[in-house]
Formats: C-alpha cells, structure tokens, sequence
C-alpha cells in the first residue's frame, strides 16, 4: 500500500532536474501521490512541463509567488480542478546575487525587502489562500537552511529571510493546528543547484560537509524527498512547528 494514495499536494519551485522540489516529487509520486506543479513564468514553464509530462496524472499551473492575483487564480483553479488540497511544498526561494557575496552590513533596502517577499512572506501569502481548501486537514511544508541560525559567510540576508520563514512556521503551525492542517520546515545541508549557483565559494562550504558531518558526505536531493514525504503523510501526524535537520547531522558539529 502507498502512504499518499488519494492526496492531493500542491509542489512550488521546480525549476530543474536538479530542484529539491523535483527530487520531493519523485518521492511524493512514488506514494500515490497527486501532484499539482507550479512554474514561476513563460521563461521556466516549458523546462518544467517536460518533468511534469514524465510523472502522470500530474497537473501544471503558473504561479509568481510574488503576485498576489496569481496566487488567487491558482488556489480558484484548484478549488474547482481537486476540491480538496492536502499538501503544499514550498520550496522557493531569491535573492540578488550582489547580496551573496561580501558583507551582510551592505545589503540594500530593495534587496532586503525582495529577499524576504519571495523567500519567506510567499509561504504565508500562499498558505492563506490554500489552507482553507484543507478540509481534510493538511501538511504544509518549507525549505529552510542554517543560515537562518548562524552567520554564515556570504549567505548573508537570505539567511534572514530564513529566520523569518523559520519563525513564519512556527506562527502559521500555531494558527493553522486547529484546523488539523501541520506547518513544517526541512533545513537541508548545501546541494549544488540553480539557487546554490548565485552563493560565492560554494565548493568549500560542501568540502566542509564531507569533513565534518557525521555521515561523512554532502546532502543529496533523494534525501530531503523522503523526509518531505515524511512530513506529507500521516506517518508525521503529531509533529507541527518543527525544523527538521536533514543535513548528515552537520548542525550539530560545524
Ligand atoms: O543547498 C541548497 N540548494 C539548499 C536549498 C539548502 C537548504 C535550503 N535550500 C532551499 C532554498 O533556499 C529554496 O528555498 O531549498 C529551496 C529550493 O531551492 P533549490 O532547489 O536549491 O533551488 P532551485 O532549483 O533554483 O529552486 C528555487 C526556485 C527558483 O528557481 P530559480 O533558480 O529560477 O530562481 O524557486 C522558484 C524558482 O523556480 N522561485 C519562484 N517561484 C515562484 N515565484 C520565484 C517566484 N517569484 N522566485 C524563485
């Protein structure tokens, strides 16, 4: 039997083979899993279509997370297309790459200001307008880095934006628990993908990893997939608020 037959789960930020939100596809797919995707423009919308082609059943829609319109118009088209939703995957995240790279003190107003919308408001902006199509109840999950915890060189503002987010969970988990629906966040160790490109000396900061993490290696994507369908099924059902490590155990010794 599969643990996500007849759910129906909404995944944000695909943007390549090689996204996290991709590789939490394959493993929500591989439970039965419904999957709606969603692609941030025209510039993204045919990469994404071909790896939705390849998971059947699966459905397409735009949506910019930093429009509100365009949130609205995809929670109405899937109130009328499932009815239902029982999960959502954020996994989306931005910021320029001028900010990634020097100090943290330099960051600009407009820098800040973009990093924090699509970074850490559009879970809440997105969750306001799907939790109330959680009539069964529901699991909500982000993306999150220790960044967010530490100063961490060069990643700067996002990891502001992180301890937003982070802190985001934990007031959306505590809004949204009476309605049965659970708010979690995955803080992965660094896995080279379109977003790590934009932060400087990325290699080192896996090097480290491979040294020091107790598993001895760098994160891969399959890892934080099932760890994803974890919290989208009702194996996690008593676990909300939470952030959970899935990083070869490097948070508690870097
Ligand atoms: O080491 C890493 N790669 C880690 C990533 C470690 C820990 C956490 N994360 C987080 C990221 O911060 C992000 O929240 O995981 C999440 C997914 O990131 P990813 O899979 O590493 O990167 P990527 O494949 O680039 O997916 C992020 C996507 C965007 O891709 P691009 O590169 O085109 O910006 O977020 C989406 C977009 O698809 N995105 C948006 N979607 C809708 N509206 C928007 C937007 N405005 N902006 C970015």
């Amino acid at each position: 039997s599969q643990l996500l037959n007849g759910k129906n789960i909404l995944v944000m930020g695909v943007a390549n083979d090689r996204s996290i939100a991709w590789a939490i596809a394959q493993s929500l797919a591989a439970q039965g899993a419904n999957l709606v995707f969603t692609y941030e423009n025209e510039r993204v919308e045919e990469r994404v279509r071909k790896l939705a082609d390849t998971i059947e059943g699966s459905t397409l829609l735009p949506c910019n997370v930093t429009v509100d319109a365009e949130i609205d118009t995809l929670a109405a088209a899937l109130k009328e297309k499932f009815g239902v939703v029982h999960g959502l995957v954020h996994s989306i995240a931005f910021a320029k790459t001028e900010e990634l790279d020097g100090l943290f003190v330099d960051t600009s107003r407009d820098g800040f200001a973009l990093a924090h919308d699509i970074s850490a408001y559009s879970l809440v902006a997105v969750s306001k307008r799907i939790y109330p199509l959680m009539t069964e109840g529901g699991s909500i999950m982000t993306m999150t880095y220790l960044g967010a915890e530490r100063a961490m060189k060069n990643y700067n503002v996002m990891g502001v934006a992180k301890a937003a987010l982070e802190a985001s969970v934990r007031y959306l988990a505590a809004d949204l628990g009476q309605y049965g629906i659970r708010v979690n966040g995955i803080s992965a160790g660094p896995i080279r993908t379109l977003a790590a490109k934009g932060i400087k000396d990325f290699n080192s900061i896996l090097r480290q990893v491979e040294e020091k993490a107790p598993l001895r290696k760098t994160t891969d994507t399959a890892e934080v997939g099932d760890t994803a369908m974890f919290l989208m099924s009702n194996l996690s059902r008593g676990i909300t608020g939470e952030v959970i490590y899935v990083d070869g155990g490097y948070h508690i010794v870097g």
